[in-house]
């Protein structure tokens, strides 16, 4: 029996989500995680930042750090400079990842330091009633985009692959053993990963495109989603709005802090931990 009660911090229970939300399974994906891998709490720190998913980090009882939007890895990247042996985890909605956050997020991929990406998808700016987001299906009815999305979307796997992470997959709640297999894997991973977990905002997305109860927004995420083997044999135009889901990159590359130890030792003569 895992013993993941110990990463829960009661004392600020219940949890704030809509019924139904797909965080909670993500929240318990996580938790399972630190528990297989047996991390101690006090050397996991868990950041986040602002939004449905930004509460997330409040939940943990370990070191946490709730930020402000679209900075989570500003602060992770403090956070992990300063304390090279902690595991640091990092939760971002697809507003506070990819928009407001965006540059931060491409040059946490291109710098590779070794912290864990994972990025909850529910293709709108939840906390904050339901405006478009950079990953808003195109065709979407939002609060700021009455008539249908018109803008095309962000891909958040091709983002992180292009800009360099060294870790990306993809996985959606409806999949939770398959997704807590690539969040392990990504806690294992040497250098920077991106998980992005597509997840269902019934209430803030749905309710405005005949999807309003979790259940049938859940299915149109399974109906969109296709696996990575079976979409190798797809046309870009039969892939046009599916979550091709996956491990898509897992490849070693230096990581941020031993490139820099090693310029300390070579440069200003220091020691090498
Ligand atoms: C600098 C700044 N701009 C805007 C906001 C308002 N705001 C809070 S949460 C949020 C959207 C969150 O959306 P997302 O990141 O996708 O997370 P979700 O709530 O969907 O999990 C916005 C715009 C803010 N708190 N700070």
């Amino acid at each position: 029996m895992l013993d993941y009660e110990k990463y829960l911090r009661y004392r600020t229970f219940p949890v704030p989500w809509c019924p139904g939300c797909g965080i909670g399974t993500i929240f318990k994906a996580v938790v399972t995680a630190f528990a297989k891998l047996e991390w101690d709490p006090n050397d996991i720190a868990v950041v986040s930042g602002i939004g449905c998913s930004g509460r997330l980090s409040t939940y943990f009882n370990t070191n946490t750090l709730h930020t402000t939007h679209g900075r989570a890895l500003t602060f992770a990247t403090g956070i992990k400079l300063s304390n090279p042996d902690k595991h640091v985890v990092v939760f971002s909605g697809d507003g506070d990842a990819l928009a407001i956050g965006g540059n931060h997020f491409i040059h946490a991929c291109r710098r590779n330091l070794n912290i864990k990406l994972i990025v909850i998808n529910n293709n709108i700016y939840g906390m904050t009633g339901g405006q478009v987001s950079p990953t808003t299906p195109t065709g979407f009815v939002t609060t700021t985009t009455p008539y249908g999305n018109t803008e095309p979307h962000f891909d958040t796997v091709e983002l992180a692959k292009a800009a360099g992470a060294t870790y990306v997959a993809r996985e959606t709640v409806n999949r939770p053993r398959q997704m807590l297999k690539v969040i392990e894997k990504s806690f294992k991973h040497s250098g920077f990963s991106v998980v992005e977990i597509v997840s269902n905002c019934h209430i803030n997305l749905g309710r405005r495109n005949k999807l309003k109860h979790p259940l049938p927004m859940l299915k149109w995420i399974d109906e969109n989603t296709i696996p990575l083997s079976k979409a190798k044999d797809m046309s870009e135009e039969e892939l046009k709005f599916k979550y091709v889901v996956g491990e898509f990159v897992h490849r070693h590359r230096p990581d941020y802090l031993s490139l820099y130890e090693d310029l300390v030792v070579k440069k200003a003569g220091g020691d090498k931990k």
